[in-house]
């Protein structure tokens, strides 16, 4: 372990992520019923918690939580909040994304790291987690102001930079999630250039926060949450974490991304969490965190942390940059 002890600016330890004994039945479904018209649209629950049963891939796995990352001043999100209330556009354009995704699989998985490496590779889950899998405890903040804590599985991102071996003329990674107009109607959309893809520069990739997350809540990731492998970094807004990734590209130039392509006054490559710098269409100093039901009317606002509370570990990257950037 790292001998600083890193004090985050949330508050400790009275309120700390307890270690839940999480689980999904019957009872709990019933009380995220009470979630109904939480967003513009409206959202309605899955008929039955069967209907989300049949879905979830299920395998208890054998890991450790990091003690650097497992307390983040707030109580984790109850999973059945985390697995119901969800965004995947290739899917919806609303929040139930469960009842879009089906079965969604990616299987036979395989993940292709290419662009300027000393030799391109292709990974399995498998692969990838031998690499060190372990859980991490993060806050997550969507762009449209609700925020989660979540209990990811998966690796470090570094750990994955390293073993592609990039060469120097890399300067940035892009990543590409899956397509399959088929299975993600959406695709066939043209106002968005699908696949979903995003980037990070070099730096921020080799941050310790980087994280690939191929579970959470104590399974492997199910189809809402992004099957099998999504990249985490939680000091960014949620669209900066592609889900469903296939390919993660090491590129000179800094790349394209779906969001900043669409709507660049909106949706700026960094989008590093900052209270201070307003989405054109509505200010980001205040969150709603979500405990236990997504009824987001009845939840009192909290000020919005500078990236999402992880300043000590991420500021330095942009300390000569121009905040507007964000
Ligand atoms: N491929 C893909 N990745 C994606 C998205 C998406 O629509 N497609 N949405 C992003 C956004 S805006 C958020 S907030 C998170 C949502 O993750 P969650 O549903 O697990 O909370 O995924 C991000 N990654
Ligand atoms: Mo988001």
């Amino acid at each position: 372990m790292p001998s600083i002890i890193h004090r985050p600016p949330w508050h400790l330890p009275d309120n700390a992520a307890t270690d839940e004994d999480v689980f999904f039945n019957r009872r709990d479904f019933l009380k995220a019923m009470g979630i109904g018209g939480m967003m513009a649209g409206g959202f309605s629950p899955p008929s039955s918690a069967q209907e989300i049963k049949a879905t979830a891939n299920l395998p208890l796995r054998h890991f450790i939580r990091n003690p650097r990352f497992a307390d983040v001043g707030r109580p984790i999100t109850e999973e059945f909040v985390g697995i119901t209330f969800n965004n995947f556009w290739e899917f919806t354009y609303d929040k139930a994304v469960v009842r879009a995704v089906k079965d969604f699989n990616l299987d036979p998985y395989t993940l292709t790291i290419d662009g300027l490496v000393e030799k391109p590779l292709k990974l399995d889950l498998n692969d990838i987690e031998k690499l060190g899998y372990e859980e991490r405890i993060y806050r997550f903040r969507c762009v449209e102001t609700w925020s989660m804590t979540v209990p990811w599985l998966g690796v470090p991102l570094a750990k994955l930079v390293k073993i592609a071996k990039p060469t120097s003329a890399a300067k940035y990674v892009a990543f590409k999630s899956f397509y399959d107009p088929k299975v993600a109607p959406n695709q066939l959309e043209t106002r968005y250039k699908w696949p979903y893809h995003e980037g990070l520069r070099m730096d921020e990739a080799m941050n310790e926060m980087g994280f690939v997350a191929t579970g959470a809540y104590g399974r492997r990731l199910r189809p809402q949450s992004g099957t099998p492998l999504r990249i985490v970094v939680p000091w960014k807004y949620g669209y900066k974490g592609p889900k469903s990734v296939v390919q993660m590209t090491f590129v000179d130039k800094q790349p394209s991304t779906l969001w900043s392509a669409a709507l660049p006054g909106e949706y700026p490559f960094y989008s590093n969490v900052d209270p201070q710098s307003p989405h054109p269409r509505w200010s980001q100093a205040t969150e709603k965190f979500i405990r236990d039901k997504a009824n987001l009317d009845d939840i009192e606002a909290r000020p919005t942390q500078w990236y999402n509370g992880y300043e000590e570990f991420v500021g330095h990257m942009y300390k000569d940059m121009p905040r507007k950037l964000f």
